[in-house]
C-alpha cells in the first residue's frame, strides 16, 4: 500500500473528466487499496481518484464512526435521486473551508465493486451527500463550484493567503 498525494484546489487537474474503467484488474485493485489508505490516513470520509491525480472513475467511501465500512465503486452512477438536503461540507482538496450545500437526500446509485461485479446501493443523509461530491470530482467539479462566484473568489484568496504563509 502507498499513500498518495492529493491535489489541492484551484489545480486545473482537478477539473479532468475521469475515464470509464473498461476492466477491473489487478491495477484498480491496487488504486482503490492506495486510495483508502490515502483517505483514512488524511483522514476523511470520502475520495475520488481525480483528487490523486488518477483520472479513472474510482471512488472511496467510509462515512462509518469507527472506519471500518470500506466502500469501493468503480463506475458509480446516479440512477434515481430525491428529496433535499442541506450539508456543511469538506474538500480533502480544499482544506480548512467548510460551506453549505443543496444535494438530494436520497440517492440510489449502481457501480462495480473491487472484482468488477455489478451492484446497487440505496443511500440517504450523509452517504448520499458523500456519493454526490464524489462523483462531481470525477466530473471535474469541486463541491466550492456550488457556491456563488463571490464566495469562491474569497475562497481562492484565502487559499493563496494560506500558500503564501506554508510556503
Ligand atoms: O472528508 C470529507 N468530508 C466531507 C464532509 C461533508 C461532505 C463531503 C465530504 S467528502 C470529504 C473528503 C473529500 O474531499 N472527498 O472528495
Ligand atoms: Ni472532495
Amino acid at each position: 500500500m502507498a499513500l498518495l498525494p492529493i491535489l489541492r484546489y484551484p489545480d486545473p487537474r482537478l477539473h479532468k473528466k475521469a475515464a470509464v474503467v473498461e476492466r477491473v484488474d489487478e491495477s484498480i485493485r491496487k488504486l482503490i487499496a492506495d486510495m483508502a489508505e490515502t483517505m483514512y490516513e488524511a483522514p476523511g470520509i470520502g475520495l475520488a481518484a481525480t483528487q490523486v491525480d488518477v483520472h479513472k472513475r474510482v471512488v472511496v467511501i467510509d462515512v462509518s464512526e469507527d472506519k471500518s465500512k470500506l466502500l469501493a465503486f468503480v463506475n458509480p452512477e446516479i440512477l434515481e435521486r430525491s428529496g433535499e438536503q442541506i450539508c456543511e461540507e469538506g474538500c480533502l482538496s480544499v482544506p480548512g473551508i467548510y460551506e453549505k450545500v443543496s444535494r438530494s437526500e436520497r440517492v440510489k446509485v449502481c457501480a462495480l465493486d473491487p472484482r468488477g461485479e455489478p451492484f446497487i446501493l440505496e443511500a440517504e443523509g450523509l452517504l448520499a451527500v458523500c456519493i454526490q461530491h464524489e462523483i462531481d470530482h470525477l466530473d471535474g467539479k469541486v463541491f466550492v463550484e456550488h457556491l456563488s462566484q463571490l464566495k469562491q473568489g474569497r475562497i481562492k484568496a484565502k487559499l493563496a493567503k494560506q500558500a503564501r504563509i506554508t510556503a
